[in-house]
């Protein structure tokens, strides 16, 4: 990147909007270096106008389903997390810490399989102090059922065996296929309507730069519970009743915003 660029991208600290606008500078730098696809910009762009409209904060909502996230990675035999483009420009160390905290090894799993892509996220993580990362060596990998887009190529030792499967950002067609294969799926989507959201187990409606910290936290809470207090967690977590909360929760929020708008409209 040349010093202009570089520039054009500095974002003043007392910005209002400066974590917003430096998580934007993340997505654009990634994408120039190869980590985040093109694409990525567009789905980042999404994710904020959601994250806009449910107060860009980690609600008490996605909060019971991050426990319950957190017991059923806790409770997994093989447990993977899933890394796209995006979220390693945003969040590499957070995916590490995470990853060593459940015992859930790091996948790189990409939608767009651009040449030079995986070997470059790789680099990402392994400079955040990854190891031991799956989906690296090409050759090795292999595909699974009724899935059409690149993410069906994946690692045999890793999301292949999986019992559980943390997808953050996802598009849709890979939760269907893997929940077909009997794998729960946790999603970390900040869209509640979309397919990954209403198909996932367990729906984490939540920024994923929030949501990992979050879980970090949550998993040094957890990890003292016995196996059957884990379980009652995860049973007594309903995933249909928390996204209707959501949605409900959006609909109070933009209500609120609506009357705030008309006082400063003077209507
Ligand atoms: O790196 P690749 O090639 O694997 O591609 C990754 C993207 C994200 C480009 C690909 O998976 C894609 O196109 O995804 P979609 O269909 O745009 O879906 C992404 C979803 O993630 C949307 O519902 C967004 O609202 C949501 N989202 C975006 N940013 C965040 C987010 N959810 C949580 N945290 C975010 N920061």
């Amino acid at each position: 990147m040349n010093s202009n660029e570089n520039q054009d991208h500095k974002v003043p600290k007392d910005h209002p909007r400066y974590q917003s606008l430096n998580y934007r500078r993340k997505i654009i730098e990634g994408m120039r270096n190869l980590i985040t696809a093109e694409a990525g910009l567009i789905a980042h762009g999404r994710g904020e106008c959601f994250d806009y409209i449910l107060g860009e904060k980690t609600n008490s909502i996605a909060k019971k389903a991050i426990k319950a996230a957190v017991a059923l990675l806790l409770l997994a035999k093989k447990p993977v997390i899933s890394v796209n483009g995006n979220t390693a420009a945003l969040c590499p160390k957070y995916l590490i810490e995470l990853s060593n905290a459940v015992n859930a090894p790091l996948e790189i799993n990409l939608f767009y399989r651009k040449e030079g892509r995986i070997g470059i996220i790789k680099k990402v993580l392994e400079n955040a102090g990854a190891s031991n990362l799956l989906g690296i060596d090409e050759e090795k990998m292999v595909e699974i059922k009724d899935l059409s887009s690149n993410r069906r190529i994946v690692d045999p030792n890793g999301i292949y065996l999986a019992d559980v499967v943390l997808v953050p950002l996802e598009d849709g067609d890979r939760s269907e296929a893997l929940k077909k294969l009997n794998k729960q799926v946790i999603a970390v989507d900040l869209n509640p309507l979309s397919r990954t959201s209403l198909c996932a187990d367990i729906t984490i409606v939540d920024n994923i730069v929030r949501t990992l910290p979050e879980m970090i936290k949550i998993v040094g809470e957890l990890k003292k519970f016995s196996e059957n207090e884990l379980k009652k967690i995860i049973e007594n977590f309903d995933n249909k009743k928390n996204i209707q909360n959501t949605l409900d929760l959006i609909i109070n929020y933009i209500e609120k915003q609506k009357e705030d708008a008309f006082e400063i409209l003077g209507t």
